[in-house]
């Protein structure tokens, strides 16, 4: 004991003025701290937890055994006296306990530490205060007051694709507990057992996963929705209402105490708004009331969105004065992929006649599976705090990658006005992977924009490279250096992370777009080289030697783009598209027109290589990229209702002719084939290929045998019904010979 004081006198003399505030460690950011005492002083080597006997194992009270930083020892001189408000142990601060749900007061001194929880969950996140500041072996003595601005905070597994696997799962439900998010909303749509067999029950071997996940989430303080999406064939019977009913009980049995029923992404029966809401409030007034343990239940609606409101249609007030007051309702803002903002919330609260519960469609990556989004979380209003019920994220099916703009979600939720994304960021960077924190930062800095896209969501990048990118171009040397010099530091922030064994999962996550990285990087390298030997030959290698690296970079990067280097449904690998890739591009055709011109010269100086272009009328599928896997040409599917106009057509574009040897594609609904029509463009002529369902119940189109052999260098589809379509796009490809 005695040594513990003596090193921590001798640290707080050393370390005043020089180190930096233990609380910069804390996520999200309290809303008050002041500090105190000694200032920074070594943080004790053990401690004793003292409490009220009923408060001995809470979660708060689990959360300090389990600690690695500080152990706790019965004999330590350091107290940590933990409590909620009316507990004896917290008797003495009880007053400066905030009256706010999930808030706290934490007094850190040299000797000792008072957690007070306003609740259990606000005691749990004292808790988690604590042991972030002494992550680093530091103490600051002060005091901090702190709460949520939101009540619910956290993510929705919302995505299409590859759900998050059980592992990923139980290490986002830690991190939620440490980042003080309360909501783990369990809706991955490609879970049958949550859409497409709705009605059918677990069977043993992931009930017990789905059990596992639920208890972890309450040590954690995480409350685990389970979601339905019973909207896609639902009748509106008895029989379905039990069936719905009977489902909920069997998870309730489970042992899942929060429930959430989703109707987004479907038409027909299913969207009826009057329907919805009698069924919901049957499900309010006789499971969700009747079991007193049970959270308000969460419904997404149909028109999850502004631009998808049809607002004389009424089905936003039907909602909002039919469905009980207590069913929290969804929201995704403006459009299905937005921002939100003051003005936005007015409009969703006014016609819901409560306030919306945010489902923000991001990091998620499902429609640009081709990207990785390692960016900050910025863009919502700092202001909005007040008007919503929940916000929630929809992250990427990539669970540790996601984590970076998840812990800003974290930080946003919790204290709105003291916000500041950039530094959250760097921080959320150290979190994730503190022992390459730098690599992981540059590499992120090239992947944060989402390319081009049918929601029209785009993020910042490259805003930093942007004046060494224009110097580059104009000509100067000096910014072809500068360049030079950034795709070094990209290749050699790919290499370390590349051999990083500190987070193996991030590692296999970001696997391709690292490699892809590193082609990036080389490219530039070569580029620069070209760019370079114009000024200096001898400095560079020659031109034609970086011109054929160059080239061979472009085939590269479309080679890795098409091969099983990708994960699973991932149409292609882009990095750096927003400003790195195009201003490289750009610098080797500008310098390979040059070098032709003075020398007579006809290297090719186009840089992109893509054989495939799609054109479209049909907005929605426009921006689909186009991939090829061995013979197998595909289109990336859509995730949404599409609204194929009458007349509105698809085409596909082969820099040169095909022979195809099948084909086939989904849009979602039986029997739609007839209102289709294919043809392809071979020599100036279109010629059409019929298209047929091989069963009355499958959605699947397939060809007529002749399209077997035939040579074209266009395919086009047109919707030839005479009335517009609601259809998905589920998937499309043709196979070449
Ligand atoms: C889906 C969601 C999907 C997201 C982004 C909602 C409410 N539903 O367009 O599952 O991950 O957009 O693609 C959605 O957002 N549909």
């Amino acid at each position: 004991m005695k040594r513990i004081l003596a090193t921590s006198l001798l640290l707080a003399t050393l370390s005043a003025g020089t180190a930096t505030a233990q609380i910069s460690l804390v996520n999200p950011v309290p809303q008050k701290v002041t500090a105190s005492g000694k200032g920074i002083v070594a943080a004790p080597a053990a401690w004793r937890v003292i409490c009220d006997k009923n408060r001995t194992g809470c979660i708060a009270d689990q959360a300090l055994v389990k600690a690695t930083t500080v152990k706790q020892q019965p004999k330590a001189a350091y107290s940590v006296t933990i409590g909620v408000k009316g507990d004896k142990a917290v008797s003495k601060v009880a007053k400066l306990i905030p009256a706010k749900a999930e808030g706290y007061y934490l007094s850190i001194t040299d000797k000792g530490a008072v957690v007070a929880g306003a609740d259990e969950e606000g005691l749990y996140y004292g808790v988690q205060t604590l042991l972030a500041s002494v992550a680093e072996g530091k103490l600051e003595c002060c005091t901090i007051t702190d709460w949520p601005d939101v009540p619910f905070r956290g993510t929705v597994e919302g995505f299409y694709g590859t759900p998050w696997s059980h592992k990923a799962r139980l290490s986002q439900i830690e991190f939620y507990g440490r980042n003080k998010m309360n909501v783990y909303i369990y809706g991955p749509k490609d879970d049958p057992y949550h859409r497409n067999h709705w009605r059918v029950p677990y069977p043993d071997e992931e009930a017990r996963r789905i059990q596992e996940l639920n208890e972890y989430a309450k040590q954690c303080g995480v409350n685990f929705y389970w979601a339905i999406h019973p909207g896609v064939d639902i009748k509106w019977n008895d029989a379905d209402r039990d069936a719905l009913m009977a489902k909920l009980e069997k998870m309730y049995q489970l042992g899942i105490r929060s429930f959430a029923v989703f109707f987004d992404d479907i038409w027909g029966e299913g969207t009826k708004a009057d329907k919805q809401a009698a069924l919901l409030n049957y499900v309010d007034d006789n499971f969700i009331k009747s079991h007193k343990d049970v959270k308000p239940l969460i419904m997404c609606p149909t028109e999850y969105n502004r631009s998808w409101a049809n607002d004389a249609g009424g089905y936003l007030r039907t909602l909002g004065t039919k469905m009980n007051k207590d069913i929290q309702i969804m929201w995704t803002g403006n459009s299905v992929v937005h921002c939100i903002d003051k003005e936005s919330m007015e409009w969703i609260n006014q016609r819901i006649d409560r306030k919306a519960y945010i489902w923000w469609n991001f990091p998620v990556s499902d429609f640009v599976r081709d990207h990785i989004l390692l960016g900050p979380a910025y863009g919502n209003g700092l202001d909005i705090a007040n008007d919503m019920s929940g916000f929630v994220s929809n992250p990427m099916e990539h669970a540790e990658a996601s984590k970076i703009s998840l812990y800003g979600i974290a930080d946003y939720t919790w204290n709105m006005k003291a916000y500041d994304y950039k530094a959250d960021w760097e921080k959320g960077l150290k979190a994730v992977l503190p022992d390459n924190y730098e690599a992981l930062r540059t590499f992120a800095l090239y992947n944060k924009d989402l390319g081009p896209n049918g929601h029209g969501f785009r993020r910042e990048e490259g805003d930093e490279l942007k004046p060494v990118a224009d110097a580059a171009l104009s000509g100067d040397l000096k910014g072809v250096q500068s360049l030079l010099g950034k795709c070094y530091e990209l290749r050699m922030a790919v290499d370390v992370l590349l051999a990083d064994n500190s987070n193996p999962e991030l590692r296999r996550e970001l696997r391709p777009w690292l490699l892809q990285g590193k082609n990036v990087a080389d490219y530039g390298v070569a580029v620069c080289a070209m760019a370079g030997n114009r000024k200096y030959p001898n400095a560079f290698p020659s031109f034609e030697q970086a011109y054929k690296q160059a080239r061979a970079l472009q085939v590269q990067m479309y080679e890795l783009e098409n091969s099983d280097v990708r994960h699973a449904l991932q149409p292609g690998i882009k990095v750096a598209t927003k400003v790195l890739l195009p201003t490289l591009n750009k610098l080797f055709t500008l310098t390979v027109e040059a070098y032709n011109k003075e020398n007579g010269t006809s290297f090719v100086s186009e840089a992109e290589y893509n054989p495939y272009k799609i054109e479209s009328t049909v907005p929605q599928l426009a921006l689909l990229p186009v991939s090829v896997r061995g013979n197998d040409v595909t289109v990336a599917p859509s995730l949404e209702v599409i609204k194929w106009a009458k007349g509105a057509s698809f085409t596909i574009e082969s820099d040169r002719n095909v022979t195809f040897a099948g084909m086939e594609f989904n849009l979602g609904v039986p029997g739609v084939a007839k209102n289709f029509k294919l043809e392809l463009y071979d020599n100036g002529v279109w010629k059409e290929v019929s298209l047929l369902h091989y069963r009355d119940n499958d959605p699947v189109i397939h060809t007529g045998n002749e399209l077997g052999g035939m040579q074209a260098s266009k395919l086009r589809i047109t919707n030839v019904s005479g009335a517009d379509q609601e259809v998905y796009f589920k998937n499309f490809k043709f196979v070449k010979q």
